[in-house]
């Protein structure tokens, strides 16, 4: 299947400048392309991955993708998407975003300067030494205002207002896929459906610069939305992130696992590298027996595995089936420590306590000793996942992870942190 077929039938693709030419140009040569990322944070999250994903599927095919990270454009803030203007963040700031980014895509992508992976550059590179004369005479003397005032991202920006530093932004993308047509030979470039603006800004300063005859193309990816209309890729804590500091390779598994039937082989197309008999079969096992959950199951562990590491998927589905099961004694205290970082929690001190006394006096579980009582004997108190029956038991270290935290769970599901202290 050709490159464009396989996006097209994976529904990757939202708008292209030359259909025709792009899918000829595919046939006929490796054909260098490129995709960029602002460091305006220190990770990238879930919804930065599919034109990620979409370089990796044009190197399998057999063409040179490139990663831009924008060290130059993340330091004035790509206006498109947003209502209102940015706050600049310090150079100091972007530049260790950018290191961070750089990493992850090292990461995930063996990407590098080298040939062997996936090539990554930072525009920082060619955009700060720019002067500003310089700036104007070679690049803004090709842009027509009237031209930029209606681009999507600029009007809609006009009555609340846009400040130079953002209105410019476009010349500067366009600058990039100027220097990379013509230093890095790359002739494609896509993104999400916000950048169709950038993108052809820099496909009409090609042409200006280098003749009509140029042959550069851009694609964009349309906008991922889920069956239910809210935002793909949020939380109810916010972004999913790639970092494993900030989501947990439990959470990042676990918000795989829990999207919907409607929109899980949508999700499988765009996200993973499985094939396309191998998401047909999945998408009958979705009609056939729902309630296996074949189809989220594969989703996350594809997903897992690739952007932390088989060992990371491992120990993901060893929590899942802990707390699932509720019988969590063989998780760790560091698995704990993640695990659960969200649910309510309390200090006590080290020690031995009465289970009574320690549940309503000193974690407030419990709100009288009454009710203790009767909940320790209709057995709906666990520690450490175990039921204790018995109203004399002593909490003591055995009841602990590594005399860390304690986990008491009440009734069917409601968990308890107690850092020991
Ligand atoms: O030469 C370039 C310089 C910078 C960029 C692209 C080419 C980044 C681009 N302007 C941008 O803002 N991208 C967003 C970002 O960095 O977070 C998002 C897009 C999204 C998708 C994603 O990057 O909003 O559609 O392209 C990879």
């Amino acid at each position: 299947m050709n490159i464009l077929d396989e996006l097209e039938w994976r529904g990757a693709i939202n708008q292209q400048t030359d259909e025709e030419g792009l899918k000829a140009l595919t046939q006929e040569k490796s054909v260098a392309l490129y995709c960029g990322i602002d460091p305006s944070g220190d990770s990238m999250h879930v919804g930065h991955l599919i034109p990620f994903m979409i370089l990796k599927r044009f190197q399998l095919a057999g063409h040179k993708p490139v990663i831009l990270i924008g060290g130059g454009t993340g330091s004035i803030g790509d206006p498109s998407g947003r209502h209102s203007e940015r706050v600049l963040q310090t150079m100091d700031q972007i530049q260790a975003n950018a290191d961070k980014l750089s990493k992850q895509m090292r990461k995930l992508f063996q990407a590098g300067s080298d040939e062997s992976g996936i090539r990554l550059v930072n525009n920082y590179d060619w955009l700060s030494g720019l002067s500003f004369l310089d700036f104007l005479r070679d690049y803004g003397k090709e842009f027509n205002i009237n031209t930029m005032l209606a681009k999507d991202v600029v009007s809609s920006r006009l009555d609340t207002g846009i400040s130079f530093t953002e209105f410019s932004y476009q010349i500067i993308q366009s600058v990039d896929f100027l220097h990379l047509f013509q230093n890095e030979e790359v002739q494609l470039q896509i993104g999400g459906s916000d950048q169709w603006g950038n993108i052809t800004a820099g496909l009409d300063l090609i042409r200006k610069k280098e003749g009509s005859a140029a042959k550069a193309f851009g694609l964009t990816i349309p906008l991922l939305l889920k069956a239910d209309g809210s935002k793909f890729g949020k939380s109810a804590d916010g972004a999913i992130w790639l970092d494993p500091e900030k989501t947990t390779p439990y959470e990042f598994y676990q918000f795989w696992f829990n999207q919907d039937d409607r929109d899980v082989v949508k999700y499988l197309k765009y996200f993973t590298f499985l094939s396309k008999d191998e998401i047909d079969a999945l998408e009958e096992q979705v009609k056939n027996e729902p309630h296996k959950r074949a189809a989220q199951k594969a989703l996350a562990e594809e997903m897992t595995r690739f952007v932390h590491s088989q060992e990371a998927l491992d120990e993901a589905i060893m929590i899942s089936q802990a707390l699932f099961s509720g019988d969590i004694q063989q998780l760790t205290a560091d698995q704990i420590a993640s695990t659960f970082k969200d649910v309510p929690s309390s200090e006590a001190a080290k020690g031995e306590h009465n289970l009574v006394e320690f549940l309503v006096d000193l974690t407030g579980i419990e709100p009288s000793r009454r009710q203790a009582r009767e909940d320790i004997k209709n057995g709906a108190i666990r520690l450490k996942g175990i039921q204790i029956k018995d109203v004399e038991h002593t909490v003591s270290e055995a009841d602990s992870y590594d005399n860390r935290f304690i986990i008491v769970r009440k009734g069917k599901k409601k968990y308890f942190l107690v850092n020991l202290a």
